[in-house]
């Protein structure tokens, strides 16, 4: 064993000491940056805004839990409030009647009518498999909202100016999904790095 110049086997453990405080100070540093962000913006295009484009990252196998208690949309002003909701399936959505008439839901693709319900009571559906699906009032026709299934615990809703950012993603390839009620969608494979920030710039073209 080669001796370090000039110190004594003392001083050695405390450098050691002093080295392996460094060294966990790092290995912390590093468990806080394993997952990734996935931010940008949505442009769609022939829109006058880009907000209310859903962006969802997706893997094969992710683990989605639902949200302990129903997710709530509300009836208000003879709108349904927020326009879009995101949920893992398995989630319950609250529909909350918040106007002086009656109001009622239901859904083409989802094959549900929830019935009629009165000013302040509410009605609830769970929506078991992924998908798009419309929610119509058939008391009053420009009602329109949607509840959008998908199986990652990672996704946003653009905001007014089309940015989004999705944080906590774990290190791997996915499959980014943008969609907006009135276009087709898009579809784009990324990798995500943990402790890294990936910018999208998302077009929707169809
Ligand atoms: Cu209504």
């Amino acid at each position: 064993m080669t001796a370090w110049p000039g110190s004594n086997p003392a001083s050695r453990v405390v450098q050691c000491l002093v080295l392996a405080s460094v060294l966990t100070l790092v290995a912390v540093d590093l468990g806080g940056a394993e997952t990734g962000t996935v931010r940008g913006s949505v442009v769609v295009k022939g829109q006058k805004s880009n907000a209310d484009a859903v962006v969802s990252i997706e893997a094969p196998g992710l683990k989605v839990t639902p949200a302990p208690e129903p997710v709530k949309i509300d009836q208000k002003g003879f709108r349904f409030i927020p326009h879009i909701t995101v949920i893992v399936p398995g989630t319950t959505v609250r529909f909350l009647n918040n106007d002086p008439e009656p109001h009622n839901v239901y859904s083409p693709e989802g094959r549900y009518n929830l019935g009629t319900w009165p000013t302040g009571a509410t009605r609830d559906h769970t929506f078991d498999k992924p998908g798009v699906y419309t929610q119509l009032c058939n008391i009053h026709p420009d009602m329109l909202a949607y509840v959008v299934v998908v199986e990652t615990p990672y996704f946003a809703v653009t905001d007014s100016t089309g940015s989004f950012e999705v944080e906590g993603v774990p290190p791997g390839k996915y499959l980014v999904w943008a969609w907006h009620e009135k276009k087709d969608g898009l579809e784009r494979e990324i990798t995500v790095e943990g402790g890294q920030v990936l910018d999208l710039d998302l077009v929707i073209e169809r």
